[in-house]
């Protein structure tokens, strides 16, 4: 339903929304302020039991989920655009997904791939194989976090070329370990403090159109970062070139089209291998099965993570077959990686994937953001430019006349939203850039509910 007016809440019946399967209404439904008193119950308690640094986005605490909605401990129901960091791509709670994941727990839960093999392993493996860009051999390997499938692709790269330096991006994300915060770019909240980090990293300029030269080809920013590359590092030193194809926590950034091929060439030529961080990117998110795939790029390492697991902690490393065979056997490896549960969740998540066709539900959930977003460009001033693509998709915030960052507008604004029960995510270098990565199964009509909130919350901030 789209509301037209502020939200009061208790306007809403619970009883006249669309439910799932699990009884969860498909409706915002607000029944306390937001956080309600059981949320602040928890979140005294957590201030005595949890390490202050980590922290949460939303103030609520959650007691179950649902299609695209998450319900708080108050009974609160808040409209997903979040997908825990695009992770439940095939939405909360989906039925298959749950049925595949109790029947494995009932049969075992753990005997380690590398003590006690099992088939759920060897099939996440293929189907990764068969996804992936590129109709080339490849073999797999699962980990449990996409940290841990990075530092893999590094692993490899290493062993297989022989070379050390990897090459990672401006404004790039790719984890907390030590080796990947030496490739995440962001000083705060993620590396300050907690050096000395790992070495062989080399840190080259991005494509970000917006904030680069006004009409800077995507060619002409590969250049600028591999000129660099060859007179800093020397080509033949270079092990990998490691880049997220759409950036994540470092803003949403889209690179200028030509500036993948361009790399892709560049490390055919010079003997480097191209590693695909798709741990945000991937699985159906951006409305190709993978974001390489739009203009038909093919690297020799691909990470993925997130989505493949529908929320079960769950990474894959792929890469082309003469390349991960370079690695000894038990080179690779872990106690948890590749857990039954969670490679029977990815097998009946990749399936839902599939038979739902919700790579052309994510084209559809950004045609629609797009519709609604880009209109707020410019227009109270103050959003930059709206950018993403399928359900990738984002607004970044600057100094109205600027391209200054604002981050304080787009925290005003994710908050409005959130106290609006509309969980919206902010990212960027500077954090002035508020992103949506909901459910690839979303109803128009919640997407819809959740903009409106959106957009009215822009303005109101923006105005203000
Ligand atoms: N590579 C491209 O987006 C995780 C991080 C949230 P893990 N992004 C969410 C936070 O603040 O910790 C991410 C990513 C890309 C790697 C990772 C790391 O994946 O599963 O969090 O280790």
């Amino acid at each position: 339903m789209v509301r037209t007016e502020p939200f009061t809440p208790s306007t809403i019946e619970p009883g006249t929304a669309p439910t799932g399967p699990g009884g969860i209404p498909q409706r915002r439904v607000l029944r306390t302020e937001l956080p309600g008193p059981r949320s602040r119950e928890l979140a005294k308690r957590r201030t005595q039991a949890v390490a202050p640094g980590v922290s949460s986005t939303l103030p609520v605490y959650i007691g179950s989920a649902e299609g695209a909605i998450v319900v708080d401990v108050d009974g609160n129901c808040l409209i997903d655009l979040g997908s825990g960091i695009a992770v439940t791509s095939v939405g909360h709670a989906v039925p298959e997904v749950v049925e595949a994941v109790r029947e494995q727990v009932g049969r075992f839960t753990h005997t380690c791939f590398m003590v006690g093999p099992y088939e759920g392993y060897v099939e996440v493996c293929e189907r990764l194989n068969s996804l992936t860009p590129g109709t080339h051999a490849k073999t797999s390997a699962l980990f449990n976090s996409g940290a841990e499938a990075v530092e893999n692709a590094v692993k490899v790269a290493r062993r297989a070329t022989g070379r050390e330096v990897v090459v990672a991006f401006d404004h790039a994300y790719h984890g907390r370990t030590n080796l990947t915060m030496a490739l995440t770019a962001k000083n705060l909240p993620y590396k300050d403090g907690f050096g000395p980090f790992a070495g062989g990293v080399h840190r080259v300029p991005m494509s970000y159109p917006l904030r680069d030269p006004e009409g800077m080809t995507g060619a002409e920013a590969a250049r600028r970062a591999l000129e660099l590359v060859e007179r800093q590092v020397g080509a033949a030193r270079v092990a990998c070139v490691l880049i997220e194809p759409i950036q994540g926590e470092g803003g949403f950034v889209v690179p200028a089209p030509g500036f993948l091929p361009a790399l892709s060439q560049w490390c055919a030529e010079s003997g480097a291998l191209l590693v695909a961080d798709e741990v945000q990117s991937g699985f159906c998110r951006t409305g190709d099965w993978f974001a390489c795939d739009d203009e038909g790029v093919v690297p020799d390492l691909v990470t993925t993570a997130k989505g493949i697991g529908a929320g079960m902690p769950l990474a894959g490393l792929t890469g082309r077959a003469e390349v991960m065979e370079k690695v000894h056997a038990g080179g690779l490896g872990g106690t948890f990686g590749g857990n039954p549960v969670a490679c029977a969740a990815a097998i009946a998540a990749i399936d839902t994937m599939r038979s739902s066709d919700l790579a052309g539900a994510a084209r559809r959930i950004g045609r629609v953001i797009g519709e609604r977003l880009d209109p707020l460009v410019g227009e109270p001033p103050g959003i930059a430019e709206r950018r993403g693509r399928g359900a990738m998709q984002a607004i970044e915030l600057v100094v109205p006349g600027s391209l200054e960052p604002d981050p304080k507008a787009a925290a005003r604004i994710a908050s409005a939203c959130h106290a609006e029960g509309v969980v919206v995510l902010t990212c960027g270098s500077w954090g002035n850039v508020i992103r949506l990565l909901p459910p690839l199964s979303i109803s128009d009509e919640l997407l819809e509910e959740g903009l409106e909130v959106l957009v009215r919350a822009a303005r109101g901030v923006l105005a203000g």
